[in-house]
């Protein structure tokens, strides 16, 4: 996967891909991620980013000249590109779009805007506009790495164990099932008896119902989206009644 990420903090970036799972992807040869600096695109004096809002107000906003001669300047490298920018007004990312992120052979270029907001005259260059959810972060920085972390641990090599990524929460649209490891009992809280006795059959149905369990009861809003096979429909109706 290719990434460019334009920002005034590259800092942010670099800390994060020197220690998390993007450094292992980026040792693999699987990640090739390259940082800008917004202020290196600035051709006055003061190196000055941002300015004043048109129709007063409060704060600042993010000149749309060196965001411009950023984007400029990569296109000169030959290479396709998906240019994205995070804000609360994007579309809400999911596991789907990382999904189809993660397959992308384009350079995802992601523009991370900070200060009150960003000239909007910046959306002319931007193909896809996302949000993490309904909060406000004061940068782009970590939704964009959330948007790279979430997709490059899909990329098969990744993560050490191949499985994990398609066993994952919401890889089928539910919420995962609990998880439990050594010892058996702590402070008088027991793993759950079927867990231990080694019937295969047994722990995975148990784990398919608990996965329906916690969605119906903490996000219902998935159940009616997800693909539930006849048997999920069965286990889903003992819930119901035990409920
Ligand atoms: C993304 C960016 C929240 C999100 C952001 C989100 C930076 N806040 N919910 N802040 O994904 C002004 C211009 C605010 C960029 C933006």
């Amino acid at each position: 996967m290719r990434c460019d990420v334009i920002t005034l903090f590259p800092k942010v970036i670099k800390a994060i891909l020197s220690e998390s799972i993007l450094k292992r992807a980026i040792d693999k040869g699987i990640l090739d991620i390259k940082v800008y600096n917004i202020r290196d695109f600035t051709e006055d004096r003061h190196h000055v980013v941002d300015d004043y809002p048109y129709g007063g107000g409060a704060g600042m906003v993010l000149k749309l000249e060196p965001i411009f001669r950023a984007i400029d300047s990569l296109k000169k490298i030959e290479e396709e590109r998906l240019i994205i920018f995070l804000s609360p007004q994007g579309k809400t990312f999911n596991q789907k779009i990382a999904e189809r992120l993660s397959k992308e052979s384009r350079c995802l270029t992601f523009i991370c805007g900070h200060y009150e907001g960003i000239d909007e005259r910046v959306k002319a260059i931007v193909d896809e506009e996302l949000s993490l959810g309904d909060y406000v972060l004061t940068g782009g920085e970590l939704a964009a790495m959330t948007v790279i972390e979430a997709s490059i641990r899909l990329i098969p090599g990744v993560l050490g164990d191949e499985r994990s990524a398609l066993e994952d929460s919401f890889s089928e649209g539910l919420l995962d099932f609990p998880h439990y490891t050594r010892p058996s009992e702590f402070r008088g809280m027991k793993v759950p008896e079927v867990l231990l006795s080694g019937n295969h059959g047994e722990v995975r149905i148990w784990r398919r119902r608990e996965s329906l369990r916690r969605t119906l009861e903490r996000r219902p809003d998935l159940l009616e989206r997800a693909n539930l096979s006849e048997e999920d429909k069965k286990l889903l109706e003992e819930i119901k009644q035990t409920m």
